[in-house]
């Protein structure tokens, strides 16, 4: 079993045989992290270039991404079984007018394996509903997702949704995706980024170690 055949398949967008082998991997021991980068991330890559190179168009980049999907859903609950506490609430969404999710499924499958419970808002997600979910369930973490270049700048509009309700402070902003740096974190008044969903787990668990959420339910 091969990751290149993974990653083909995903290029190709089969899922069933994108499936078939990822179950296949799983059962030769191949690490589970070697076959989310080497053979689905990696695929996206390719897929991404390809769109760029006009070699491919949405309905393809489409096609590739349920492929992509499905061999996510089989790694699952692998990536979320290693619960440790502490644990926390989190708050996820992709940012409004943003439509891609597979990132922030994974952000959301790594949040999960540190223990935490997340909420997943979801993409094209209005400025004002992470306010109130956050608020609704008193999450400690919210974090937010964008893939364009022409979205990154409305996760600058979230914050001020928080100020303007007064609950700033109970929340850690986290955000993340391909075209967001540390300096537009720091520039729209993010309190966390990420390059990627293991950092970011690895990063939301530090703030909730460090005991500095004003949400979090003691003993939690
Ligand atoms: Co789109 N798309 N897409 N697309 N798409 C990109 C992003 C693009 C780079 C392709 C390209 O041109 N090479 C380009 C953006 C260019 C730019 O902005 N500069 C692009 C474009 C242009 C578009 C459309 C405008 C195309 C069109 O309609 N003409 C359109 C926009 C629709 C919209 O959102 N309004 C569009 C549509 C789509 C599909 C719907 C067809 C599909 C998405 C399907 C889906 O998500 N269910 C799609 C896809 C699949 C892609 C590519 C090929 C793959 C994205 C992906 O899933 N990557 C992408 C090219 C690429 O990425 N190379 C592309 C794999 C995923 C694991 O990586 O999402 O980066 P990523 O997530 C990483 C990190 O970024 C990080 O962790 C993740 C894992 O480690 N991360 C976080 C993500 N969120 C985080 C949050 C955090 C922390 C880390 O904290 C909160």
């Amino acid at each position: 079993m091969s990751i290149e055949a993974i990653s083909a398949a995903v290029e190709e967008g089969q899922a069933k045989i994108v499936k078939n082998l990822v179950n296949a991997a799983i059962e030769d021991g191949i690490p589970v992290t070697d076959i989310l980068n080497g053979g689905l991330i990696n695929a996206m890559g390719v897929v991404g270039e390809k769109f760029r190179q006009n070699e491919i168009f949405v309905p393809e980049m489409l096609i590739a991404a349920r492929a992509m999907s499905a061999g996510l859903g089989i790694l699952e609950p692998l990536l979320t079984s290693s619960g440790v506490l502490p644990t926390g609430t989190v708050v996820i969404g992709t940012v409004k007018g943003d439509l891609h999710n597979i990132g922030k499924n994974l952000v959301a499958m790594m949040l999960k394996g540190t223990g935490a419970t997340v909420y997943d808002l979801g993409i094209d997600v209005p400025d004002q509903r992470f306010v109130e979910k956050a608020e609704a369930i008193a999450a400690d973490i919210v974090c937010i997702s964008a893939l364009l270049t022409t979205t990154m700048p409305a996760m600058g509009d979230v914050i001020p949704e928080f100020e303007k309700a007064g609950v700033r402070e109970k929340y850690h902003i986290m955000v993340g995706g391909a075209p967001v740096t540390r300096a537009f974190a720091r520039a729209i008044g993010a309190d966390g980024y990420a390059p990627n969903a293991s950092e970011a787990a690895t990063t939301a668990k530090e703030y909730l170690l460090s005991s500095k959420s004003k949400n979090r339910k003691s003993g939690a």
